[in-house]
């Protein structure tokens, strides 16, 4: 074991940079790489690593301290020998600036003039050979940029850094995209420039970097090792790990940064409370609570992380259409009861084995009525008797939550699957018709569905909605409800179940049946009531009449 002190690293030539973050107390455990600080100098956010792993003994500076290259920060125990495993700047050498983005300069002339050369801006030594993404670009082709204005951002995973532009000019082509990965001389975008001289452009071009190089980097030096203590991370770790302000006047560092993207959280959106301006966690916090009391948009809202927007063409051919009005209706009619309705699905099997007899029986006379008996106009009927011995799934909550409205009527919707997407009409007073006629209507409205000839009144008023994919398959599903009904049925296909009966198993036709309710509404024993009823009347239709 041996204590190291570990000390401020090369800051590019700053000094007096303010330490606005500790991200260790004394007694932790730290990794090689977690953060120990976070400094700020007037244009970046720094974090200073840790250089290997240890447990912080004591810390030397505190919040608010001015500090400079070789200062303390803390000691740290080390396994082993601390001199010997201590690294040394040189573990990690400055890589040389390089002349190569440059592109040649125009024709030159002997006398001085003013004319314009286009140069080749490409990532400058980010102090790490590892690719990074390019998160923002802050520039479009034709703007006039100022020397030192923000060109793009670039981010790793632990910091985020802005390549400013290396003189004025305007910006001629950008050779990049939101979300590339770049490395130190990758191509960013070449800037015509308006230069004095052609002669001295030419030369100089030649001599020095056209890559932008962030101050801190231009200035690196290899930091004095003292003996048993070390500089934390070594100096070409500075460039990359600086969060700097970005365009449009958004400043954080790379842990918000990062948080923020996670959240789905527009930084340009976050009211900051950090020294000059700076982005906290705290304000991501903030912004978050208070778009979670805002009725907007549940799309990115609410607190919910926004979904990425990926560009699925990068993995193949795709082929893009825009979403019907109708679709786009049904998804956020979904979408809002989803995460509005504290959904719970219950499931049973009802036994419709004399009920799919009965049909059978009945099967000649439909066809001769130019009917058909499915088993919807038995649902239906059943639903019905069903709400109306349970009213609280015949009713709704009224939207402050406050009270319940009970109907007095069972109109029930049973969802339509169409070619322009799902409907749902209304069958009215169904508890007062006869199983012929809630045949014949709900035949009828799903035609008039597939043919796009409902009415808005057809589709309103539903008090329990039915949805079956009985025709189709599956063996369960969870129904959603269509608020502000409380309570929806989902049918899947019928399928032929040994059931015990005591002595055997006998073959028996089980419907599967799933019941999805508002539980702000209803209670799970309301909903088994409910739902044995509702099977108990499949089982014996002959209850219907009761
Ligand atoms: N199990 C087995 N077979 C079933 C069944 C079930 N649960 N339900 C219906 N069937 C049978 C019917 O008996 C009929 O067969 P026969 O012609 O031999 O009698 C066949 O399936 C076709 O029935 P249908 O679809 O014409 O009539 P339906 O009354 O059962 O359903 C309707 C009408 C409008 C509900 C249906 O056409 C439909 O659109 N279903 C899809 C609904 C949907 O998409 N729901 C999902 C909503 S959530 O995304």
């Amino acid at each position: 074991m041996g204590v190291e002190t570990i000390k401020i690293p090369d800051l590019g030539g700053g000094d007096g940079v303010e330490v606005i973050e500790i991200c260790v107390a004394v007694g932790d455990s730290v990794e090689a790489e977690d953060s120990l600080l976070v400094l700020e100098s007037d244009k970046a956010t720094m974090e200073v690593p840790a250089p290997q792993a240890g447990t912080v003994k004591s810390i030397k500076l505190k919040l608010g301290d001015k500090v400079g290259e070789g200062d303390s920060i803390l000691e740290l125990e080390v396994a082993g020998d601390a001199l010997a495993t201590a690294p040394t700047a040189e573990a990690a050498p400055v890589a040389e600036p390089e002349a190569e983005p440059v592109k040649p300069a125009e024709p030159v002339s002997e006398a001085p003039v003013v004319s314009s050369i286009e140069q080749l801006v490409a990532v400058p030594d980010i102090g790490t050979g590892d690719q990074v993404e390019l998160i923002e670009i802050c520039v479009a082709v034709g703007d006039a940029v100022e020397e030192g204005d923000s060109l793009v951002v670039l981010e790793s995973d632990k910091a985020s850094m802005e390549v400013p532009a290396p003189f004025a000019g305007t910006v001629a082509a950008i050779e990049v995209a939101v979300g590339d990965k770049v490395g130190q001389d990758s191509p960013l975008m070449k800037i015509s420039g308006a230069v004095q001289s052609a002669v001295a452009e030419a030369s100089s071009a030649a001599e020095q970097p056209a890559s932008p190089v962030p101050s801190s980097q231009a200035t690196s030096q290899t930091s004095s090792q003292v003996p048993g203590s070390t500089t934390a991370g070594a100096a070409t770790r500075q460039a990359g790990e600086q969060a700097v302000t970005s365009q449009g006047g958004v400043y954080a560092g790379p842990a918000v940064r990062k948080l923020a993207r996670e959240f789905g959280i527009p930084l340009s959106e976050v009211k900051s409370t950090g020294p000059r301006g700076r982005i906290l966690k705290e304000d991501l916090h903030a912004y978050a609570q208070q778009r979670a009391a805002s009725p907007k948009s549940a799309v990115g809202g609410n607190g919910i992380p926004a979904l990425p927007d990926i560009d699925f063409s990068q993995f193949g051919e795709v082929d893009i259409q825009p979403l019907s009005k109708l679709h786009k209706l049904t998804a956020s009619n979904m979408h809002r009861s989803w995460l509005n309705v504290p959904h719970v699905t219950q499931y049973d099997d009802a036994d419709i084995t004399e009920l799919e007899a009965f049909r059978a029986d009945m099967k000649a006379e439909a066809q001769a009525r130019g009917s058909k008996l499915t088993p919807l106009p038995f649902l239906l009927k059943a639903a019905a008797a069903a709400l109306l011995a349970n009213p609280k799934f015949n009713a709704s909550l009224s939207a402050d939550g406050e009270k319940m409205v009970f109907k007095h009527y069972v109109h029930i919707g049973v969802a339509v699957d169409t070619p322009a997407g799902l409907v749902v009409p209304v069958l009215r007073d169904v508890d007062r018709k006869s199983l012929w006629q809630l045949a014949e209507e709900s035949a009828e409205l799903a035609q008039k569905a597939k043919d796009r000839k409902l009415r808005p009144a057809d589709m309103q008023g539903g008090c329990f909605t039915i949805s079956s994919l009985g025709n189709i398959g599956g063996t369960g599903f969870t129904p959603i409800i269509n608020t502000p009904e409380v309570a929806i049925l989902g049918v899947s296909k019928l399928a032929v179940k040994p059931v015990w009966d005591g002595e055997q198993f006998q073959p028996r036709k089980m419907l599967p049946l799933s019941l999805s309710y508002d539980h702000r509404a209803i209670n799970g024993a309301e909903a088994g009531k409910f739902f044995t009823e509702l099977g108990a009347m499949l089982a014996d239709i002959r209850r219907l009449l009761l």
